[in-house]
């Protein structure tokens, strides 16, 4: 035992429900609107910390639901960090990872939050508390998914005279391969040389699929394709034979798939994210890995709110390398502001804030309001 007087006295979480700008279709799911799961962990010194976890379409991309992922911590995480020491960050994701077993986005929200309380208490950014950023902000990915080609392109243009985004992730996979192309390709002609255009498969594809696919958008000018293939052995057949990156991203769940990926040499890039990877320390152990095999890295989003969004970013911010930028748009997705002071999103980019710990604040009346069974609820 320590003779630190810091305790963890109170774990609370919420689910927050929010609209979505518009429907965002996946070849997964198609998102009406987000659900947050947050989690805040009251200290013994009055420091209260933050942490979000999210995922897409309920259980339609992983194991874990904004649901489960709040029964998982009122029910196991919570009974094991009361009273315990709330500024051993690592020691204590130690134990829990002892006791628990995957619930890596449950992990990743806890661990925000005991990392924001920390950050609070020495009046540090997050970021320093994971060995200091190397960036003030990072560029951000805008992700079109209307499920229509004009919308889309309409979409892109209004980023781009606004300077909000010059990169595009088109989400594709729903339809036949051969239509997506097509859908790829007209997009990329309107947007020619200003824009970069990527696609996400979310594994929609077979490994012939994806044969075809990827050389079909090599030649309309998409520079990288994201998990066409469910199977990790399919991505080390494909990659490296057609003229575009291939980016891994739900094979990869925390280090040691990223070393197993990294062995085979399976991906041009990885999308690190803080969820997939079972928090925030997991996606520095994932970085690592991808640099020390020469593998690219992109920060990826799980459609976080700001509380994840900036945990990333706070993460992102201290990776050495960084070739291929972030999509860490997730707030503009969500038609409801929840903090006090809104993001800086400016010139294809996010700040990235400079308070201790995420350095944000949440807009409370607005949490409540759209929290499950609360404020929304008896007021409509
Ligand atoms: C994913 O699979 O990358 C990221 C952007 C977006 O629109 O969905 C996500 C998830
Ligand atoms: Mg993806």
């Amino acid at each position: 035992e320590t003779n630190t007087s810091v305790r963890i006295e109170r774990v609370d979480t919420l689910l927050v429900d929010l609209p979505t700008i518009r429907p965002h279709k996946l070849s997964v799911a198609t998102m009406d609107g987000q659900t947050l799961m947050l989690v805040r962990v009251y200290c013994s010194d009055g420091t209260v910390g933050i942490g979000e976890g999210t995922t897409i379409g309920g259980l339609a991309y992983g194991g874990e639901s904004p649901e489960s992922m709040k029964l998982a911590v009122d029910s196991y995480f919570a009974p094991m960090m009361l009273g315990q020491d709330a500024t051993r960050v690592q020691s204590l994701m130690a134990r829990i990872a002892q006791v628990i077993k995957e619930n890596r986005f449950a992990k990743s929200a806890v661990e925000t939050a005991l990392l924001d309380a920390q950050g609070k208490r020495l009046g540090l950014p997050v970021s320093e508390l994971l060995g200091g950023r190397r960036r003030d902000s990072l560029p951000v990915a805008w992700t079109l998914a209307s499920g229509n080609t004009s919308k889309d392109i309409a979409e892109a243009e209004a980023m781009l005279a606004l300077r909000r985004h010059n990169v595009f992730k088109l989400k594709i996979g729903a339809r036949g391969v051969r239509e997506d192309v097509a859908h790829v390709a007209a997009i990329k002609r309107a947007l020619g040389d200003q824009a970069a255009v990527r696609v996400d498969v979310n594994m929609a594809w077979s490994e012939t699929d994806a044969a075809f696919g990827m050389a079909a958008l090599a030649d309309a000018g998409c520079e990288l394709v994201e998990q066409p293939v469910a199977s990790a052995a399919a991505l080390a057949r494909l990659v490296r034979r057609f003229p575009v990156a291939l980016m891994a991203d739900e094979s990869l769940t925390g280090p040691e798939s990223a070393f197993e990926l990294a062995r085979v040499q399976g991906a041009d890039v990885f999308a690190v994210k803080i969820e997939q990877s079972g928090g925030l320390y997991n996606a520095q152990r994932v970085a690592a890995i991808a640099d020390a095999a020469g593998i690219g890295l992109y920060g990826g989003t799980m459609l976080e709110s700001a509380v994840g969004t900036i945990a990333s970013a706070q993460v992102f911010s201290t990776f050495a390398n960084l070739q291929w930028g972030t999509e860490l748009f997730g707030p503009l997705l969500i038609t409801e502001e929840i903090l006090a002071t809104p993001l800086s999103y400016r010139e294809f980019a996010l700040d990235i804030p400079e308070g201790p710990g995420l350095g944000i604040a949440l807009d409370e009346d607005r949490v409540a309001f759209f929290t499950r069974d609360g404020l929304r609820r008896t007021i409509s």
